[in-house]
């Protein structure tokens, strides 16, 4: 097993569901964590958390993912004892909208596209070259079910996360050679604040979407990343789809 004590592990969008999980996780195996999300407050509250119950360092900071200038001036400005990130977990992502494509939002189809493909590709390539040039490191991209499988009204969001799981292999085989391992670990239906923010706040809404059955929770999927992160450094996990047991496709949930 791969041990993360006092390694350090980036996970973007850690302010809310699988991304606060995640760096929980991460933090009770005696890792570092280093975190960022827009709602700054959040993450600053749970860097107490983990000071608390795991007695974790941690460093949060205030990012949009969607802006690369700020990407590139948060991971270069990082305090020198916080640069050798050994983990990124590429988290931070949202859908927003279901409407069938005619009736699409723009700025939703660009909001999704813009973090969950773009941000994704600017925190990567702003850590990358320090992982190679240290000769270590992993990152897990956070896809989809909706990256294998469309559904209706899915379109721009299953695009991106289509576009993560091509990024994933791509980044496979553009690092080939180097000691850097890629996995790519793509959640059916998870029960986090993914849903309230799909519509726009609409509470009602989102609570249906994972009525009358058992959802997944952040705890489940933060317990799949971290095992991906602490096999031997031989064994590179490449991808990991992980659903709920009602779930059997993007389109076929049993419910009670
Ligand atoms: P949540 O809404 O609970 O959390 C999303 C996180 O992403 C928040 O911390 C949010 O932080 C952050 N985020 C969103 N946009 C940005 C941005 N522009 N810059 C920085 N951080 C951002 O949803 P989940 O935990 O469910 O989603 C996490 C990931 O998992 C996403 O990539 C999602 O696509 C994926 N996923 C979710 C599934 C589900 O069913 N829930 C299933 C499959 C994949 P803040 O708003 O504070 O910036
Ligand atoms: C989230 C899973 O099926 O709700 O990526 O789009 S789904």
């Amino acid at each position: 097993m791969h041990s993360l004590k006092d390694k350090i592990v980036f996970v973007t969008g850690a302010s809310a569901g699988i991304g606060e999980s995640t760096a929980k996780a991460f933090a009770a195996k005696g890792a570092r964590i280093l975190m960022c999300a827009r709602r700054v407050e959040r993450i600053e509250k749970l860097a107490k958390t983990l000071a608390h119950e795991h007695k974790t360092v941690s460093h949060p900071f205030r990012l949009d993912v969607r802006d690369q200038h700020a990407v590139d001036k948060a991971i270069a400005g990082l305090p020198e004892d916080w640069r050798a990130i050994e983990v990124l977990v590429n988290n931070a992502g949202l859908s927003r909208g279901m409407d069938k494509l005619p009736h699409g939002l723009v700025s939703d189809w660009e909001e999704m596209i813009d973090a969950n493909v773009k941000g994704l590709l600017y925190v990567t390539r702003a850590v990358l070259p320090g992982m190679i040039e240290r000769g270590r490191g992993h990152v897990i991209n956070i896809g989809s079910i909706a990256g294998r499988e469309i559904y209706p009204g899915g379109n721009v969001y299953c695009a991106t996360k289509f576009a993560v799981k091509a990024l994933s292999n791509a980044m496979r085989l553009d690092l080939n050679g180097t000691p850097i391992r890629v996995s790519e670990v793509a959640p059916g239906m998870v029960e986090t604040e993914f849903s309230l923010v799909r519509f726009h706040g609409d509470a009602e809404r989102a609570a249906k979407v994972y009525q009358g059955f058992r959802p997944l929770g952040p705890d489940d999927i933060a317990d799949a990343i971290v095992w991906c992160a602490t096999r031997p450094l031989h064994v590179n996990v490449s991808e990991m789809v992980v659903m709920p047991t009602a779930q059997a496709s993007t389109t076929l949930v049993h419910r009670k």
